[in-house]
Order: structure tokens, then C-alpha cells, then sequence
């Protein structure tokens, strides 16, 4: 009997690397309105949502902006976001997370998405995952973004399973403990490492946390 029976990924620093594009479309932005923008503050935006983003962005701004200026800003980004998005394909999906991905699927596992990006969808067609997953959810059917936990309750929903029997896999803080908050375990890359049930140091090992 396995572990889990469902995996929940998050997309953006578990699947797929897409902060350097985050990075490149929010600069072009920020510069174009005068604003700081730097790397350090990009780090604070992994696993947040489109328009909280903005919101840490325009702290280093004395202006204030309205709701249709912010949505403009917001729009912008996107766009410029979703050019670069173009440069991605199949070969940025790594053997790794190909093979354990199969290895999670032929022990009998569900699999589904849980990811704030109003992006996804586009994002697994890139990398040649469109079909792959069980369920997505994602920031297109939900209303509370990370740390609530929202997105992965309604992705175990989704597959059918309850949050103990689903183990959900971050990169971000804010997703370990959204996680936390929905009664599900995680596993933590990278900064979640520290925060989560279990701390990974690569993706290949889920197997062992989940399999057998
Ligand atoms: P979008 P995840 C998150 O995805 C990203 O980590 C975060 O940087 C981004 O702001 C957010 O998606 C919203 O993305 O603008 O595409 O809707 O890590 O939850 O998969
Ligand atoms: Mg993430």
C-alpha cells in the first residue's frame, strides 16, 4: 500500500522554471514606470498571485494607482509574460521530473496540479504535459490565493481523494503553507525544503516518499 495516494504539484520551481521569465516581463514593466526592480525582490513572488506581485512591486513606488491602472500593469506583464513563455517547450521538462512522474503514475497514483498561475494550462501545453495530469487546479477556479489553501483543496477534490491521503509537492513558503492549513503533508524544494514534512534536495526522490 502506497503512502499517498495522490500527488498535488505545484507548476512554477517543482515541474517547470519560469522565474526568469516572471523576471524579464515584471522589469520591463517596472522600468518602464520608474520603479526599483531587482532579483531579490522577484524571489518574494514565487507562488504569488498575478496582482499581489504588482502589489510588492509598487511598494517601491510613492504613486498611488488605481484598480484600472493596476489591472493595465498587470495585462502588460502578462503579455510580455506569455511571449517569452514561446521559448519554452518539451525539452524544458527534465528526465528527471519525466521519469519520476511516470514512476508516481505506474505505482497507481493520482496526479494533479495545484498552481496560482493563471497560466498553466498554456504552460503544460509547452512542456507536452497538456494530457498527462488527472486534474488541474489553478489560478483560473479559485478565489484565495497561497497561503490559503484553496488551490490544493480543490485539486484533491478534483481527483477524489482526501487532503490525508494526497501528499502535495511546493517550492515556495507560501505554498507549504497553504498546504499545512488544508491538513495536507508536503514535500519542500529549495526554500520550502525547510518548512515542509518532509525536505527534498531532488525531485527523484518523491518515489521513496510515496511509493512502497
Ligand atoms: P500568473 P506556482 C505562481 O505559480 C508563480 O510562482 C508566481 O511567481 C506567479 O506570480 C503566480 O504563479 C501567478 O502566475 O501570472 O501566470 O497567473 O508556483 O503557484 O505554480
Ligand atoms: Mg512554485
Amino acid at each position: 500500500m502506497n503512502r499517498y495516494q495522490g500527488v498535488i504539484f505545484d507548476l512554477d520551481g517543482v515541474l517547470c522554471f519560469t522565474d526568469q521569465y516572471h523576471y524579464q516581463a515584471w522589469k520591463a514593466v517596472a522600468d518602464k514606470l520608474g520603479i526599483y526592480f531587482d532579483k531579490t525582490i522577484n524571489n518574494r513572488l514565487r507562488g504569488v498571485s498575478r496582482m499581489d506581485s504588482l502589489e510588492i512591486i509598487l511598494e517601491r513606488s510613492d504613486r498611488k494607482f488605481t484598480t484600472e491602472e493596476k489591472e493595465a500593469i498587470a495585462t502588460e506583464k502578462n503579455d510580455i509574460y506569455r511571449q517569452l513563455l514561446h521559448n519554452m517547450s518539451s525539452a524544458d521538462l527534465s528526465d528527471e521530473v519525466r521519469n519520476t512522474l511516470l514512476a508516481l503514475r505506474n505505482a497507481g497514483m493520482k496526479l494533479a496540479i495545484g498552481s496560482s498561475s493563471k497560466n498553466t494550462k498554456f504552460i503544460l501545453e509547452r512542456l507536452g504535459l497538456e494530457d498527462f495530469f488527472d486534474a488541474i487546479s489553478d489560478g483560473t477556479n479559485i478565489t484565495r490565493s497561497k497561503p490559503d489553501p484553496q488551490v490544493f483543496t480543490m485539486a484533491a477534490e478534483f481527483i477524489g481523494l482526501a487532503p490525508e491521503e494526497c501528499l502535495v509537492v511546493e517550492d515556495a513558503q507560501a505554498g507549504v503553507e497553504a498546504a499545512k492549513a488544508g491538513g495536507f503533508d508536503s514535500a519542500g524544494l529549495g526554500e520550502a525544503a525547510d518548512f515542509a514534512t518532509y525536505a527534498m534536495k531532488t525531485f527523484a526522490e518523491l518515489k521513496g516518499i510515496c511509493i512502497g
